[in-house]
């Protein structure tokens, strides 16, 4: 495989399906809501607070499209039992954000802010993982809208709730808060949600 291709570790254990997952070949769809419709000339990607972050930056799609992207080869796996491996990824690295703030030690969690509404939350470590990355494309081809186009956030290591499609910004913050999945009046699906320990909803 090219060497610019970012490998996801999980992809590399010699067991690739977590506890209780079964193979699926087929890429389901799942969400909440409708499909929402992209419009470039209003679409923006907001990165704040400040003085969490050094500024808040506000970017349109012509700006945030033309950030360096990144190869990522990862599996992916849904809490409600499916897990979809061989995915090659491309888009833009959680870490380029770096590049263009600088984060107060007290931003421990992010927020991810999508389309509608949902959000989904997670510690700063896991989303600047090394295979964590803003997905325009998958296997070569832009994102379907019923699986985020323009853009979503992939998170490989985590299952898939975690894998905001539809993303419109990052809020840093200082404590965790359960984002939309994680609420427990929409399940109360786990604050971190680590398929190898099956951490599926935030009592197990
Ligand atoms: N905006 C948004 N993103 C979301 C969700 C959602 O409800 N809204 N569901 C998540 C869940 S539960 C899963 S399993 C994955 C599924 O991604 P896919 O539909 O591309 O397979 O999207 C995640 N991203
Ligand atoms: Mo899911």
């Amino acid at each position: 495989m090219n060497e610019d291709i970012i490998i996801s570790p999980d992809t590399q254990r010699s067991n690739r399906i977590p506890p209780r997952q079964a193979l699926t070949r087929k890429w389901p769809i799942l969400h909440y809501g409708p499909v929402p419709t992209f419009n470039p000339a209003t679409w923006d990607f907001q990165i704040v607070p400040e003085p969490l972050v050094s500024r808040n930056i506000r970017w349109t799609w012509e700006q945030f499209n033309a950030l360096p992207k990144v190869k990522v080869f990862a599996d992916m796996h849904c809490v409600t039992r499916w897990s979809k491996l061989d995915n090659l990824w491309e888009g833009v690295a959680t870490r380029e954000l770096l590049k263009h703030v600088t984060l107060s030690e007290k931003a421990k969690f992010v927020m991810v802010h999508c389309e509608y509404g949902f959000t989904t939350n997670l510690p700063i470590e896991w989303f600047f993982g090394e295979d964590c990355l803003f997905a325009t494309h998958h296997n070569g081809q832009p994102l379907d809208p019923d699986h985020g186009y323009p853009v979503r956030l992939v998170v490989p290591r985590l299952y898939a709730w975690k894998s905001a499609k539809w993303v419109r910004g990052i809020e840093f913050m200082e404590q965790d808060e359960p984002g939309f999945w994680e609420r427990w009046e929409h399940g109360g699906y786990h604050m971190l949600g680590d398929p190898w320990t099956e951490q599926r909803h935030r009592d197990d």
